[in-house]
């Protein structure tokens, strides 16, 4: 298990699901601009920031080339990063073809699956949270195919151009390929992240259950002390989490 320190008056930053690129070019730089700000102020406190995954709404890394854009966000995640703070990248669904880069590049390690962390004495269990818990077949076979070798490899000698239009047009016009749900609260009993949660809690007990993907700011309560947080979106709640080492609360970081 990995563990991060927490030092007196120090805290731990959560985000997620910023789909940079999305709808378009325009309509995303000001949500980049808003990211970025966030990124900003936060760095003056923060002991380590956790980047839940879906940071750009598609990312694929080819040998020699990464995607055009949001040059702002990698600018200041590179420099809070030459400034010694950590920050741990979860891809989501939509940036799962992420191959070195963000490691080489940026200083951050990039994980491909949940990851159980201590942190200031808690126990975290963090993820984007996609393709956990029941139900959810369609794009758990979409996710094979999207993490099959032989499938990346063909796609990687599809010219960027033509490779990168068919992504997007993926990734805005089909639910089923890119994952998204409704982002309406389902019930308790109907989310599958707070069933996925429940579950493993019967095995080993966990502090929090940190998720993006539902792109709906939860924070609920799964009883034996123990709490699920989903962190919302930044395209329509532009939300956070944050945790001193006592308590976890999601905030908005409102737009001046
Ligand atoms: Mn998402």
């Amino acid at each position: 298990m990995k563990s991060v320190i927490l030092p007196e008056g120090k805290k731990i930053y959560f985000a997620s699901d910023n789909h940079l690129g999305a709808p378009d070019s325009i309509k995303s730089l000001s949500r980049e601009k808003r990211f970025v700000k966030w990124l900003d102020e936060i760095k003056d406190d923060a002991a380590a920031i956790f980047l839940l995954g879906d940071l750009f709404d598609f990312w694929f890394e080819y040998k020699t080339v990464v995607p055009k854009g949001f040059t702002r966000t990698l600018g200041k995640l590179a420099e809070i990063t030459d400034n010694g703070i950590p920050i741990f990248y979860f891809v989501g669904n939509h940036d799962l073809w992420m191959n070195g880069y963000f490691e080489n590049e940026l200083n951050i390690p990039v994980f491909h699956k949940p990851q159980e962390f201590i942190i200031g004495g808690s126990t975290f269990f963090i993820g984007h949270g996609d393709g956990l818990g029941p139900g959810d077949k369609g794009y758990k076979r979409m996710k094979k195919l999207f993490t099959n070798p032989v499938a990346k490899w063909f796609f990687r000698w599809l010219h960027p151009d033509l490779g990168v239009r068919i992504a997007q047009y993926f990734s805005i016009k089909n639910k089923l390929i890119s994952g998204d749900e409704d982002i309406r609260f389902l019930g308790e009993d109907k989310e599958w992240l707070v069933q996925y949660a429940k579950r493993k809690l019967e095995t080993k007990h966990t502090d929090y259950f940190i998720f993006g993907h539902r792109h709906l700011p939860l924070d609920i309560d799964l009883g034996h002390t123990s709490t699920y947080i989903n962190l919302g979106d930044w395209i329509n709640y532009f939300t956070y989490g944050v945790f001193d080492g006592k308590k976890f609360d999601l905030k908005k970081f409102e737009a001046s």
